[in-house]
C-alpha cells in the first residue's frame, strides 16, 4: 500500500579519494541520470533528493599524521568521513529511509557510523550486510594498496588505528557478529586471518556456488530479530559480474549474475528489515553506455519493492521466509 511506504532520502556523496582509480565522484550524477529518483517515486515512495555533499577542505593534521604513510589521501578521506557522518546523521534524524549514493566505498565509514549512532539512540540493533567482491577489512597495517576503501569494515568494527578519521565524533562500533559479508571472492592474506579471528559472518562465492543465494540469504535473515534489527545494506558494484557491471575500478571475475543480484534484493525487500542503503563504487568513467548505473538503480528499486526494468513477478507463489508460513 503506497500510503504505508516510508519516504526515501537520497544523499549524493561524490567521493573518489578512497579508491585507486579516479571517477567514482561521478557516481551520484550517473545514478540520477539512470533514473533512480523517478524509479523510487514510481514505486510510490515520497522521494527527497538532498543533493550532493560539497567537497570539504582538508589538512594533514597531527592526529592523522600516523596514518599518512600507509593510507593514501588520508587527509582528504578524513575530511570527507567527518562531513558524511554529520550530513548522514542529520538526514537520519529528519527524513525516511536514506540511500547514500557514492562515491567510493570509504564513504561507508561516514554513513554507517552515523547509522550506528542513530540506532543506539533508538535502541535498535544495527546489522550490516556488506555485498561486495571484497571484504574491506584491511587496516593501515595490513593494506597491500593503501586504498582506504579497503578498510571501511575494519573502521566500522572499531579498529583503533582508524579512529582518528572521525575527528572526535563517537559512534558505537558494529560488533563483528553483526556484520555479514556477501559475495566475497577477493580477500588479501592478512585480511582473511583477521576475518576468521574476529568471527565475521561470510557468504563467499564458494558458498554461493554450492548453496545458492536464496538459501544463504534466508539463513542470514532468519538469524535476525525482526523487532530490533535495523539492517544496513552496503552494495558495492563489484559484487556483480564484470560482464553485467563493468563500471567499477576493482572488477573481479566470477561475480553475481543479473538474476542472483535481483533475487538478493527481492529477499531483502521481503524481510522488511532494510533501514538504510549505500550504493557505492560506481565509476561512470569506466562504464559502458550507462549499463552499470542502470543496473545499480534497478537493483535499488528491487531492494525497495520492485524492479523497474525487469518485470519478474507474474503472480508466482513464493515460499515464506518464516518457517510457519505466516507472512
Ligand atoms: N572496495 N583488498 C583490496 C585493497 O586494496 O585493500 C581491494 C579493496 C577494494 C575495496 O572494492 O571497496
Ligand atoms: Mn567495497
Ligand atoms: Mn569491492
Ligand atoms: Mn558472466
Amino acid at each position: 500500500d503506497a500510503q504505508d511506504l516510508p519516504s526515501v532520502a537520497l544523499l549524493g556523496i561524490p567521493l573518489e579519494y578512497g579508491a585507486g582509480a579516479r571517477g567514482t565522484l561521478m557516481g551520484p550524477a550517473a545514478l540520477r541520470t539512470a533514473g533512480l529518483p523517478q524509479a523510487l517515486a514510481g514505486l510510490g515512495y515520497g522521494v527527497t533528493d538532498h543533493g550532493d555533499i560539497a567537497a570539504p577542505d582538508y589538512a594533514l593534521t597531527a592526529d592523522l599524521q600516523p596514518l599518512a604513510e600507509r593510507c593514501r589521501n588520508v587527509a582528504e578521506v578524513a575530511a570527507w568521513t567527518r562531513v558524511i557522518h554529520d550530513r548522514a546523521y542529520e538526514v537520519l534524524q529528519s527524513d525516511g529511509l536514506p540511500i547514500f549514493m557514492g562515491g567510493d566505498h570509504s564513504l561507508s565509514m561516514g554513513s554507517v557510523s552515523a547509522v550506528a549512532r542513530r540506532c543506539r539512540e533508538q535502541d535498535r540493533d544495527l546489522v550490516v550486510l556488506w555485498v561486495d567482491a571484497h571484504s574491506d577489512f584491511n587496516t593501515p597495517e595490513t593494506t597491500p594498496s593503501g586504498n582506504m576503501h579497503g578498510m571501511s569494515v575494519a573502521f566500522l568494527c572499531g579498529d583503533p588505528s582508524l579512529a582518528p578519521l572521525l575527528g572526535g565524533r563517537s559512534f558505537p562500533p558494529v560488533p563483528t557478529s553483526r556484520v555479514h559479508l556477501f559475495g566475497i571472492r577477493s580477500i588479501d592474506a592478512q585480511e582473511r586471518e583477521a576475518i576468521h579471528a574476529h568471527g565475521l559472518g561470510c557468504s563467499d562465492m564458494r558458498a554461493i556456488d554450492e548453496f545458492g543465494v536464496s538459501v544463504l540469504m534466508r539463513q542470514f535473515l532468519e538469524g535476525l530479530d525482526p523487532e530490533r534489527t535495523h539492517l544496513h545494506v552496503s552494495l558495492d558494484v563489484d559484487f556483480l559480474d564484470p560482464h553485467i557491471a563493468p563500471g567499477v575500478g576493482t572488477t573481479v571475475p566470477g561475480g553475481a549474475t543479473y538474476r542472483e543480484a535481483h533475487l538478493v534484493m527481492e529477499l531483502l525487500h521481503d524481510s522488511g528489515l532494510v533501514g538504510s542503503v549505500d550504493l557505492v563504487e560506481l565509476n561512470p568513467f569506466l562504464d559502458e553506455r550507462g549499463k552499470s548505473a542502470l543496473l545499480m538503480a534497478d537493483l535499488a528499486s528491487s531492494l525497495l519493492g520492485r524492479s523497474i526494468l525487469l518485470r519478474r513477478e507474474v503472480g508466482t507463489r513464493r515460499p515464506s521466509l518464516k518457517p510457519n508460513g505466516s507472512n
